[in-house]
């Protein structure tokens, strides 16, 4: 199994960026060197996490960084996103903790000194438990301590970073966080929903403002998730389902910071689940980006139901990940054709693609193929994006190493890399194998012929 790609293809280009994802939560341990976040007190809490896990070890990236940099530039990628611990780089009071910043600043310059380009996200999903004891991101005064925390940590890193992300799919953090409560802080309520999201909203455009004048030259944009919204029928109630659930779930996002209003759906909601906008939030919101990051799983299918709602309609059928999540890549083609068409996008990085799979090591080796395939597949549906127009310019992949899948625990296997959890020892995937041939084998030196894929 490999992944294969027409040679002519623009993702067969040298200048085309590849890399692989993490992000702090998932795979650093070292929880002692930090303060609590709102996944230490999620995990804590009884049947919360499927496995009963915490990110106390996780990987132990912390310690093992040195090791996994190595790993990383063995697979000769062009770039490594990962994002920063918000609990361990400041203390209490906002200001800096210079141990955690020096954690970082030695990933950043190992990863310069590699030619591994840093893809740095600011914000995946560890808020500090002690602004969630002040409210958290139902509190409006979080984006604003989300903006301070920017500003001192930008400072601090200077000149080392290639590409700051603010956020990291604000629709988990505020409707799996705050309003279907299956992740952390774990609040279900469905008034906190958008309410929360306004705040991280507004806390991306702060920070983007912050971005624009510490760190000018760095490539500034935020990461959104998108799961492409399809009609059951051609019905136009159905039609009309899907519309209000992408409304919901993925335009509320993107539309506010691309265009600064919010989708229609804002005027039919019911007041008590009404955000409050303040005078110039919105202007805020809508700053100029220099990237949007795309994260593309599984799409979802609606129906209307009897009472005029959005329903959704499980596809048994059809071929799914170990999440349990249904396998289509067309409908990534589709997204990128469509936000093309709704939205003047900045260029584009996919910014996380990837699949969970119940993996079996034997001798040695992990034998994976329907991840290899997924890329595959995925890597030809964003080929087929690309040819329709859409400017796309670096892919990820979700992600380097198995890790701590949030409410599934370490139950799910996301990796390229296979992390065995009682030795820590890190095995390449035949995945990871693929996609490492695959990037390498782009490039000048190789005579591209028109039968050969690269
Ligand atoms: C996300 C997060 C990742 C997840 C991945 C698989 O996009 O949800 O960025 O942390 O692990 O998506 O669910």
């Amino acid at each position: 199994m490999t992944i294969s790609l027409p040679t002519t293809s623009p993702l067969c280009s040298p200048s085309f960026v590849y890399g692989v994802a993490t992000s702090s939560f998932q795979i650093e341990g070292g929880a002692s060197e930090r303060l609590p976040s709102i996944w230490d007190t999620f995990c804590d809490t009884p049947g919360k996490v499927l496995d009963g896990s915490n990110g106390a070890v996780a990987c132990n990236h912390f310690e093992l960084w040195e090791q996994d940099l190595d790993l990383i530039d063995s697979l000769g990628v062009d770039a490594y996103r990962f994002s920063i611990s918000w609990p361990r780089v400041v203390n209490q009071q906002g200001e800096l903790n210079q141990a955690g910043i020096d954690f970082y600043i030695g990933i950043l310059d190992r990863l310069n000194d590699k030619g591994i380009k840093p893809f740095v996200t600011l914000y995946h999903w560890d808020l500090p438990q002690h602004l969630e004891d002040k409210g958290g991101w139902l509190n409006r005064q979080t984006a604003y301590d989300f903006r301070d925390y920017v500003d001192v940590v930008t400072k601090a890193f200077g000149e080392r970073v290639h590409s700051y992300a603010t956020l990291n799919e604000p629709f988990c953090s505020a409707y799996l966080g705050y309003e279907a409560g299956i992740h952390a802080p774990g609040l279900a309520c469905k008034t906190y929903g958008k309410k929360a999201a306004h705040h991280l909203l507004l806390a991306h455009g702060l920070a983007m403002q912050v971005l624009q004048k510490n760190s000018p030259n760095t490539e500034n944009g935020i990461v959104l998730n998108f799961t492409p919204c399809y009609p059951e029928s051609d019905s136009s109630a159905d039609r009309e389902a899907a519309n209000i659930a992408d409304a919901h779930f993925n335009d509320w996002y993107i539309r506010p910071v691309m265009t600064g209003v919010y989708p229609d759906l804002i005027e039919q909601l019911p007041s008590s689940e009404k955000p409050e906008i303040q005078p110039g939030d919105m202007d805020i919101i809508n700053q100029p980006l220099d990237f949007m990051g795309v994260n593309y799983y599984t799409r979802a299918v609606y129906r209307c139901d009897d009472e005029h709602t959005f329903v959704l309609v499980p596809q048994d059928d059809a071929p799914k990940t170990d999440m349990g999540w249904e396998i289509y890549p067309q409908a990534f083609t589709d997204l990128l054709v469509d936000l093309h068409k709704r939205y003047t996008l900045p260029p584009i990085y996919i910014t996380e693609n990837g699949i969970a799979e119940a993996d079996t090591m034997s001798q040695g080796a992990v034998n994976d193929r329907t991840r290899t395939a997924y890329y595959s597949q995925h890597l030809n549906a964003l080929h087929a994006a690309i040819l329709q127009g859409v400017d796309v310019v670096g892919y990820f992949a979700w992600s380097l190493l198995d890790n701590f899948e949030w409410a599934e625990g370490y139950e799910k296997r996301f990796g390229i890399v296979h992390v065995d959890y009682d030795t820590q020892k890190r095995t390449i995937k035949d995945s990871g194998l693929s996609y490492s041939h695959f990037i390498n084998q782009r490039g000048d030196s190789a005579p591209i012929s028109a039968k050969e894929p690269c």
